[in-house]
């Protein structure tokens, strides 16, 4: 059967946040990155260091190691978070806490140009400006990304939290 026009999504490029802070966080995120590449329709276009930074939330947790990929992907948003979801699902995914230690996390930050909000998924990521472990690692990428609205994001780096980043790999 012939595709339909309809049936074929423009690539778009988006931003996905890693976290990880449990069974060999820097493993987790570089697995992660090498799922990301193999998910239909998606190619890893660029990922920044792999950063270690102090834990927001209950101190009495492991450093975290964050990072950001940027991928291109013919994946609809919610189809790509159902591809995060189970890339969790196949680390093993553990959630001790609230604001606890996790083996992976991976959060869509941006995706092209779109606003998207339902009861599963809001685009931007709500917290992506608050936190310098996305937003430092995203800049690192790109360091001119600005919002939807056209917002610099470097413009956040004052206001955002202090988690103490280091550069652990490039
Ligand atoms: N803290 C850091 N440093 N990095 C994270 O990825 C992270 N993720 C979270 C919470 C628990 C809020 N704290 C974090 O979900």
């Amino acid at each position: 059967m012939q595709t339909q026009k309809s049936d074929i999504t423009p690539a778009m490029q988006a931003y996905i946040g890693l976290g990880s802070n449990l069974e060999q966080p820097a493993l987790q995120i570089k697995t992660a990155m090498i799922a990301l590449n193999k998910l239909p329709g998606t190619q890893l276009l660029a990922q920044s260091s792999l950063y270690s930074s102090k834990p927001l939330g209950p101190q009495d947790q492991p450093d975290f190691v964050n990072a950001v990929a940027l991928i291109q992907t013919e994946l609809a948003p919610l189809d790509l978070l159902n591809s995060l979801q189970a890339i969790e699902q196949q680390h093993g995914r553990i959630r001790k806490r609230h604001w606890g230690e996790r083996t992976l996390d991976l959060d869509i930050l941006l995706f092209g140009d779109l606003t998207f909000q339902d009861e599963r998924l809001v685009i931007p990521h709500k917290e992506l400006t608050h936190r310098d472990f996305v937003l430092k690692p995203m800049l690192e990428i790109t360091p001119e990304l600005c919002l939807p609205d056209g917002t610099a994001l470097s413009g956040f780096l004052v206001t955002c939290t202090d988690n103490q980043l280091s550069i652990l790999s490039s």
